[in-house]
């Protein structure tokens, strides 16, 4: 009924307002500025063709000025440009009826990061920090005709210098901040003082490699009367039968006038209203309702259902309109005292829910090179492989629009810090300002989005604070310095930050810091979140993530090199030793090659060559991972999540990431899609008993079917067992448990695989294999593997059996870019399984550049 009521209203209204878009009069122009630019080092007037969006290092790379910094050791070739000034220019021309607009404003979407902007010579802009727009009006300056734009992009590094000299005392950073390699003298911390990217200063996992540049697009925007200048979406009541809710339109105006507001859905009028504008910048509510409304729900649980939201502000100089996508849901943080200690869950449509997922950093160290397809692989990758959420951390940037609009249609919740990570910061007035200027910018810019559940001040700051000696060591070297260094931190993380989310985003909650535990202290296993890196840093085993890790691991991980493919790209076979020079360059965390090294030791036989290395690099990582995550799983409800650190790359590199800076999932990857499916199991062989955990997401209890076996290398069954089993909804219960003594009486272990498998309905829905050793203590034969290959319409069906059990089987196509649908998996003796290795190119000879591993292989 109340559709029907608004659509006759519409076609009564149309008579006096233009609605249909055939006859829409536009009131604003807007003009995109990202063509025709040239570039040049400062003063030295040697203009060659430049890219917006874009920066400086990708320009000189297009033009071949600088070889590839990816490669061997380039990038310490290429500290010099961070320490120049850079200049970009363009032309364009403004037709009489844009010039003839009341109003005209140049955007600048984003700036990296120290800019001088001039207009026909004149300057109009200085800008300061890299994480926000900019919006300068330029009706005085602007000619009708031809105009010339002129960014004049001042050294960060020498900006940062000069502020860092003049500071009182030394803003604390930590190791990341890669001054050293950076040639910066003194190898000062410039990074705290400087609102860029802070991980292309350095990070345990990437280059530093400090751009300049246009990172967001320029455009011009002409308007008469009133623009709208945004719009929030907010949802006041959300039930099965409707969802009511209300968007503010924020619009200013040169004079006060009367208008006219519409809210389209999905192409459907479905409110409108007459408002007097009031000259100057307002806000003017609309109230809406969408009947029978279809809920968003983060991947695996349902649909990620969107509407899309087109809202239209229309004034006597024509229509303008405004739209975002829409997602209805509610989300909570839940923060409840229990048995425990205190809760931390996220409550999606009122169903607590368990967040699987991993770190996110940005793409690549050069941001313009992330194409539309890389953010899509991505994020399809991680909803592939059962992901509902997605922590975009502190040390990178706010993301683009498309990765927030991938995250909204594939389900990926997003934990979204703020940019601060691992260091103090300056606490003066300027640096607050920008602080608060950034932090509205991006709160009003991706509070639409659905994906979005929690907004976090910063990544572990107050565990670096209290917990990494930094209070105490500034305490004594500049107690005035620490003083004001830890105001700063008060001003930002619990004033100004959580400010602009209640003032701009009052629907979500704001989280201080990453991992912080209570509102105050930084961290423990009975409230907050945690990062868990007993592993890895503290060299303890992986088995210790089954200890009952805290209500919400945001952090934990575990290192591995890329594969050979990836390590050809940047390496040639006389670097092939992780102890290279270049291969010590592509390692950045200072206890990397040990760490790995000693856990190698620890679970495998010790490889026998380079390559070997490789693939057992990529098994260690991906089973201590699994382990994590299995036993986050098996925690639950104590548990509500576990995102390891980090799903992607910045470069080719050796670190904790999932996929590689190419795109290829490492062994971990694949191991994700079986550690976070809906439905598992989790056999726990490192106690006195064989424990098998089934762990659910689902809302539902699941009657299921558990076979259990053990076989051994050649097949051969040994003991078995079935039991139906009720696997309870939306937590983890203990389905079989026996002594093993008695279990692994005549058995021995080193020979052995254990099978699990969960059917339902008689379909198989989940099967593991296990073990009784460690890998180095396996007996392991020799498998005869077969392959056939096949071409088909996404690049080639691979087909492989074997006789004897092939323990993580690996293929790859050294020469080809592709993605296989399996990798890395336990074959069982007598098994045959069909993989497709999904390419665009021809391979020649299929069969032979098939290159097959197992890790009797490897020894
Ligand atoms: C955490 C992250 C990153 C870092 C990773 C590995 O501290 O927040 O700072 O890259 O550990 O050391």
């Amino acid at each position: 009924m109340k559709l029907i009521s608004n659509v006759l209203l519409l076609i009564i209204l149309s008579g006096l307002v233009a609605c249909s878009p055939q006859i829409k009069k536009q009131s604003a122009t807007t003009i995109e500025l990202n063509s025709g630019w040239q570039f040049s080092e400062a003063d030295q007037n040697e203009w060659r063709t430049a890219s917006v969006p874009g920066c400086v290092h990708t320009d000189l790379l297009n033009h071949e000025l600088i070889e590839d910094p990816f490669y061997r050791l380039n990038e310490h070739n290429m500290q010099w440009i961070d320490k120049k000034d850079w200049e970009y220019k363009t032309t364009f021309t403004i037709d009489k009826s844009t010039y003839s607009k009341e109003q005209i404003a140049l955007n600048f979407e984003g700036l990296d990061t120290y800019a001088d902007v001039y207009l026909n010579d004149q300057l109009i802009l200085k800008a300061d920090n890299m994480f926000r727009g900019w919006e300068v009006d330029c009706k005085n300056v602007l000619n009708e005709g031809e105009n010339t734009l002129r960014v004049y992009f001042h050294s960060p590094i020498k900006v940062g210098l000069d502020i860092y000299d003049n500071y009182p005392y030394v803003v604390q950073s930590s190791a990341n901040d890669l001054a050293k390699i950076g040639q910066v003298p003194g190898e000062k911390w410039v990074s705290p003082h400087v609102r860029k990217a802070p991980y292309q200063f350095g990070w345990d996992w990437g280059p530093r490699l400090v751009t300049s540049g246009i990172w967001e697009p320029v455009t011009l925007k002409a308007w008469d009367n009133a623009q709208l200048v945004t719009i929030h979406t907010q949802q006041k009541v959300l039930n099965d039968s409707e969802a009511k809710l209300t968007s503010t339109f924020e619009i200013e105006a040169t004079a006060d006038e009367t208008a006219q507001l519409a809210i389209n859905i999905d192409g459907q009028q479905l409110a409108n209203k007459k408002v007097h504008l009031k000259k100057g910048t307002h806000t003017y509510p609309i109230d809406f309702t969408i009947e029978n409304p279809q809920r968003w729900w983060s991947n695996g649980l349902g649909e990620a259902h969107l509407y899309q939201l087109e809202g239209e502000l229309s004034t006597s100089a024509g229509t303008e309109s405004f739209e975002h996508t829409l997602g209805l849901r509610t989300i909570e943080l839940v923060r409840e005292d229990d048995e425990v200690g205190r809760s931390f869950y996220f409550k999606l449509n009122g169903q607590p829910v368990f967040m699987k997922g991993a770190n996110y950093i940005p793409n690549d160290v050069f941001l313009d090179r992330v194409s539309p397809e890389k953010y899509e692989h991505i994020i399809k990758s991680a909803a592939d492989c059962h992901f509902n959420m997605l922590r975009v951390w502190g040390g990178g940037i706010y993301e683009k629009e498309i990765f927030y609009d991938l995250c909204d249609k594939y389900g990926i919740l997003v934990w979204q810090d703020f940019m601060f990570a691992c260091n103090m910061y300056p606490g003066h007035p300027e640096f607050l300002e920008s602080v608060k200027h950034e932090a509205d910018y991006n709160v009003r810019r991706l509070r639409n989005h659905p994906s979005i559940a929690l907004w976090c001040g910063n990544n572990e700051i107050l565990a670096a604070w209290f917990g990494w000696g930094w209070k105490e060591d500034n305490e004594k070297t500049q107690p005035e310095g620490a003083k004001a260094m830890w105001q700063a931190y008060k001003d930002i993380f619990l004033d100004v930050l959580p400010s602009a989310v209640n003032e701009f985003d009052p629907d979500r909650q704001y989280w201080a810091s990453s991992p912080q535990a209570g509102d105050t202290i930084r961290t423990n296993k009975i409230d907050g979140d945690e990062h868990d890196w007993r592993i890895w840093f503290q060299d303890v085993p992986f088995i210790t993530y089954h200890d009952g890790a805290a209500r919400f691991v945001s952090e934990y991980g575990f290192q591995s090199f890329p594969e050979l493919k990836t390590v050809k790209k940047y390496a040639l076979p006389e670097d092939y030793d992780i102890n290279s020079e270049v291969m010590k360059s592509h390692q950045r965390s200072f206890i990397g090659n040990g760490a790995i090294k000693r856990y190698m030791d620890n679970y495998y036989r010790n490889p026998k060559d380079f390559e070997s290395f490789l693939y057992v690099g990529l098994l260690l990582q991906a089973e201590g991972i699994r382990t994590g995550i299995e036993g986050h799983r098996i925690n639950m409800p104590t548990t509500m999540g576990s995102l390891y650190w980090q799903l992607n790359d910045v470069w080719p590199v050796a670190s904790w990431s999932s996929i590689d800076y190419y795109g290829n999932w490492k062994a971990l990857q694949y191991f994700t899609r079986k550690a976070f499916a809906p439905i598992m199991a989790v056999p726990d062989t490192k106690t006195d008993d064989l424990l098998i955990y089934a762990v659910s997401d689902k809302f539902e209890d699941t009657p299921a079917q558990l076979n259990l076996e053990i076989l051994d290398f050649e097949g051969k069954q040994l003991w078995s067992h079935s039991a139906d089993v009720n696997i309870k909804a939306n937590t983890s219960t203990i389905v079989f448990k026996e002594a093993l003594k008695s279990l692994l009486k005549n058995i021995n272990t080193s020979q052995v695989v254990l099978s699990t498998k969960l059917s339902v309905d008689n379909k198989l829905v989940y099967e593991t294999t296990s073990y009784f050793k460690e890998a180095k203590d396996l007996i392991l034969p020799k498998p005869n593997i077969n392959t056939k290959v096949e071409k088909v319409a996404k690049g080639y069906q691979i087909t492989v059996s074997t006789d004897k059990l092939a323990k993580n089987l690996y293929l790859s196509y050294d020469e080809a870019e592709g993605w296989f649908s399996d990798n890395y998996f336990d074959l069982l003796p007598g098994e045959s399984k069909t993989i497709v290795f999904e390419t665009k190119e021809d391979i020649n000879n299929l069969q032979k550049q098939l290159l097959i591993r197992t890790i009797q292989d490897t020894y």
